[in-house]
């Protein structure tokens, strides 16, 4: 009898798949089996940039000798192909940050009057950062000079962008060296674009340059302005404890999922659903209440924020719907399969399009009007309840969760370590210093059908990682994956981080995997790593931290472009799967080399999840060895200052803070 494949290591959505497979229901995974990817485009050997082709580069010694119709070499060809992917990514993370900034905008203008300025410490932060006047002004008036300043940044023409200042000093001086600093975002996406047109760059060192340049108009402008906002609109997140598995949508209450990535109508349809009209509508339907639900990186938003459950990362979308008991699915943009669509048709659940940008054939549309956001929302929420009735029995119903704690900002991280008085990244430095704490990997990304089982990559890593004493960080559907597998609270510390990382967490209070948020918030990353990078003692930059970062089970353009940020930050970053440029052997080079010797960092795609760790934990001694720190043995630290625990943390504060700790 032929072995049975697990397609998912989330024991929930593997329930539903083998249901679904029993039932003649096809999921992403069936099409990722039944439709093997097109070797040479995989590859990153074909070009259809133009219509004399498309030219596919194959063939003995294709490296040296295939060209296409124009000439174009194989390494010209897939170093195309790959910052067209970067630039793509970049404008979805950016994009996204641009109506951000405009609903800060109109939040402060009153044009969006359910919008409120929510931190304003933060905004103040921002503030200076941009050279905006804030004393004696009013938070609004603030607010509407800092988002102005903040959309002249995607239109910019000459100069730099402003947050390339936020990143250490040497890092700046590495950045303008090579010619990568970004001028305006929406400039740096075009450019990419016109470059790679046929007939224009030819050259695969500069296309690829390029590539770090229009991802550092991602990381570094877009991304970091998006997280910012939300945080000054919705709030700064700190710790909440919740759930996690698409086992959280209740039997007994209507189910709706906010599903994307943008989170301003979801945190409407959060504070809608606690209307008092609205919950008696819903009684008055027949449910006990509404339960919201997240899916994807919405998901981590408003987990971040309110606590509200996940239903997991990307593959887990249309087995939300399998079980029959999803009233609605609300989805924006990025991120969201069409077939939910598909799926939602043998089901009673209605897919809901809300952003002109994304629609859908067989979704139902109501658009998202900043305006009148709550309005919108209560629309949303009234057309889920009214749909209650419809649900049957049919579906798979499995109601196992797993909690989680998530909502790790750069600045409760900060806070975390010293209270609100003296917070600082003291702590966690030295005790990288004293080897307590072996290293920080980032491991980020999607999921991806054709990567072993679901989850799996992610979760071998983030287990190994902190039985090694590395500290995980971690966002977007990796932290999905981590919350549904457990891994996310502080007991896990206990039972399976190794005894350096453990006392520290232990101290502190934390689990040893950190949620940071959403894709868009690896952001948060780079403000970690800088913060690590001045605090002192770990060198004077990013490149010198004992850090990795790993997109263990990719898929989207928007992952190519945050590992790209990452390398031109400085980073050795390491991609599950076969690499989308392995056809070329010089522009892999390039991507490791090159790119090393000039930025530090670099880019490699490693398929075994083994050698990922290996090559991770090498990277990390390598460069404690660099910094001539205590050379790491488990079990075995130098002295470092007395960490303050939660409880110190309490004595030293009054009651009222912005910061309290875990909800
Ligand atoms: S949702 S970009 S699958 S992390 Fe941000 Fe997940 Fe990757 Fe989308």
């Amino acid at each position: 009898m032929a072995e049975k494949v697990i397609k998912s290591a989330d024991k929930v959505a593997e329930e539903i798949i083998e249901w679904a497979e029993a039932h003649g229901l096809e999921t992403a995974f069936d099409r990722a089996e039944r439709l093997k990817p097109c070797p040479i485009g995989h590859s990153g050997a074909c070009c259809k940039i133009c219509f004399m082709g498309p030219c596919r580069l194959v063939g003995q010694d294709a490296e040296e000798k295939a060209v296409g119709t124009c000439g174009a070499t194989l390494p010209v060809v897939a170093a195309r192909n790959f910052l067209r992917m970067v630039a793509a990514g970049t404008a979805a993370h950016s994009d996204h940050a641009r109506d951000m900034a405009y609903t800060l905008l109109e939040a402060a203008t009153g044009e969006a009057p359910d919008f409120q300025i929510k931190d304003v410490q933060k905004l103040h932060k921002l503030a200076d950062i941009l050279e905006v006047p804030t004393e004696g002004r009013t938070k609004e008036d603030i607010a509407r000079d800092v988002a102005e300043k903040l959309i002249t940044q995607f239109g910019q023409q000459k100069g730099e962008v402003s947050f390339i200042k936020r990143a250490p000093k040497k890092r700046q001086e590495v950045w303008r060296k090579w010619g990568i600093v970004p001028r305006g975002i929406d400039r740096e996406v075009v450019e990419a674009m016109h470059r790679t047109n046929m007939g224009v760059d030819q050259d695969p060192d500069n296309l690829l340059m390029n590539a770090l340049k229009v991802s550092l108009a991602d990381g570094w402008a877009g991304s970091m302005i998006s997280t910012d906002v939300t945080d000054i609109l919705f709030g700064t997140p700190r710790p909440r404890r919740s759930q996690a598995s698409i086992g959280i949508l209740k039997e007994d209450e209507v189910n709706v999922v906010v599903h994307g990535h943008e989170p301003s109508l979801a945190e409407m349809i959060v504070e809608v659903s606690q209307e008092s009209e609205i919950i008696e509508y819903a009684k008055k339907n027949g449910a006990n209440g509404i339960n919201l639900v997240g899916m994807c990186c919405t998901a981590n938003e408003v987990l971040m924020r309110h606590g509200i459950p996940t239903a997991g990362g990307f593959l887990n979308q249309e087995l939300a719907i399998m079980t029959g008991l999803a009233e609605a699915i609300m989805v924006d943009v990025q991120c969201i399969m069409p077939a939910i669509a598909q799926a939602a048709k043998k089901f009673h659940t209605k897919v809901i399009t809300t952003s002109h940008k994304g629609k859908m054939i067989d979704a139902i549309h109501i658009q998202y009007d900043e305006h009148r956001a709550k309005e919108v929302a209560r629309q949303i929420l009234r057309l889920a309840i009214d749909n209650y009735k419809n649900r049957t029995t049919e579906g798979e119903r499995v109601h196992e969760t797993s909690p989680v704690i998530a909502g790790f900002s750069h600045e409760y991280i900060d806070y975390m370590q010293g209270g609100r008085f003296r917070a600082s990244f003291r702590p966690l430095n030295d005790a990288i210093m004293a080897g307590r704490i072996r290293g920080v990997a980032g491991i980020v990304g999607c999921n991806n059908p054709r990567i072993a089982a679901q989850d799996s990559v992610h979760d071998y890593l983030a287990i190994e990682f902190i039985k090694n004493d590395v500290l995980v960080v971690t966002t977007g559907c990796g932290a999905a994956a981590c919350a549904k597998a457990g891994f996310m609270t502080p007991e896990t510390a206990l039972e399976m981080a190794g005894p350096g990382l453990r006392e520290v967490c232990e101290a502190i209070g934390i689990p040893p995997i950190l949620h940071l948020g959403a894709c868009v918030d690896n952001s948060r990353i780079l403000t970690v790593a800088t913060q690590m990078a001045e605090e002192g003692g770990l060198g004077e930059d990013i490149a010198d931290l004992p850090a990795v970062g790993i997109a263990p089970e990719w898929m989207s353009e928007k992952a190519l472009a945050i590992g790209c940020y990452f390398v031109a930050s400085g980073v050795y970053t390491i991609f599950g799967s076969e690499s989308p440029v392995e056809a070329s052997s010089e522009v892999k080079r390039i991507m490791t080399e090159v790119w090393e010797e000039r930025v530090g960092g670099k880019l490699e795609f490693i398929p075994d999840p083994e050698e990922i760790l290996k090559k991770s934990l090498e990277h990390i001694d390598k460069k404690r060895d660099a910094l001539k720190l205590r050379k790491y043995e488990p079990g075995r630290f130098g002295v470092e200052r007395k960490l303050l625990s939660m409880a110190d943390r309490r004595k030293l504060e009054s009651p009222a803070r912005p910061h309290e700790g875990v909800k």
